[in-house]
């Protein structure tokens, strides 16, 4: 399957979700990324994500946090309202805790034209945390390794029977010409 066409374009969210997640992109860098290694100047690196060029290595700290309707946020994101860009090749480690009352999960998935209505099979080994689809509780935690081996874009969704559907997800670019990982907001 072709695995490296660009899909539709993602809905955003509307202004009001922007505001209320804006100071979630506070960068603790001392300046804004290589201007040479990213594509957009809506790119930043945020504290929770930690890019090692010379290692070729990603780790980022997700966290899920109630919505304000109803749908829990990743990072204070939903439906895709950010996009963690990932070089080709790199290793990617993710922290994942579940900081909602309810059961929640994430698994990495290719991207296409309708949502599952759950988690399934991950698009690249252990990209996934446990319990797809029953969720981990409240306060669970998860950490992962994975290669990110194929180009292209994807989904960090929350595997639970209808979380998807209803927003649990960010947005994952695998992308050769990267040259550092980097965080965009939608
Ligand atoms: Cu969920």
């Amino acid at each position: 399957m072709p695995r490296l066409w660009r899909p539709r374009a993602i809905r955003t969210a509307g202004p009001t979700l922007g505001l209320v997640v804006a100071s979630a992109f506070a960068s603790a860098q001392s300046g804004p990324p290589d201007s040479s290694a990213t594509a957009s100047p809506a790119a930043e690196t945020p504290a929770w994500l930690v890019s090692d060029s010379g290692a070729r290595s990603v780790s980022f700290s997700l966290e899920v946090t109630r919505g304000p309707e109803g749908p829990a946020l990743i990072n204070g994101r939903r439906e895709g309202g950010l996009q963690i860009v990932v070089p080709l090749g790199w290793t990617v480690q993710w922290d994942w805790h579940n900081a909602d009352s309810a059961a929640h999960s994430l698994v990495v998935m290719v991207e296409r034209e309708k949502l599952p209505t759950e988690g399934g099979h991950p698009a690249f080994t252990n990209a996934m945390t446990r319990m797809v689809s029953a969720g981990l509780p409240a306060g669970g935690h998860d950490r992962t390794t994975f290669t990110a081996e194929e180009a292209g874009w994807y989904w960090l969704l929350c595997g639970v029977p209808g979380h998807a559907i209803a927003g649990e997800y960010i947005g994952l670019r695998i992308d050769p010409e990267a040259r550092t990982a980097s965080v965009k907001a939608k």
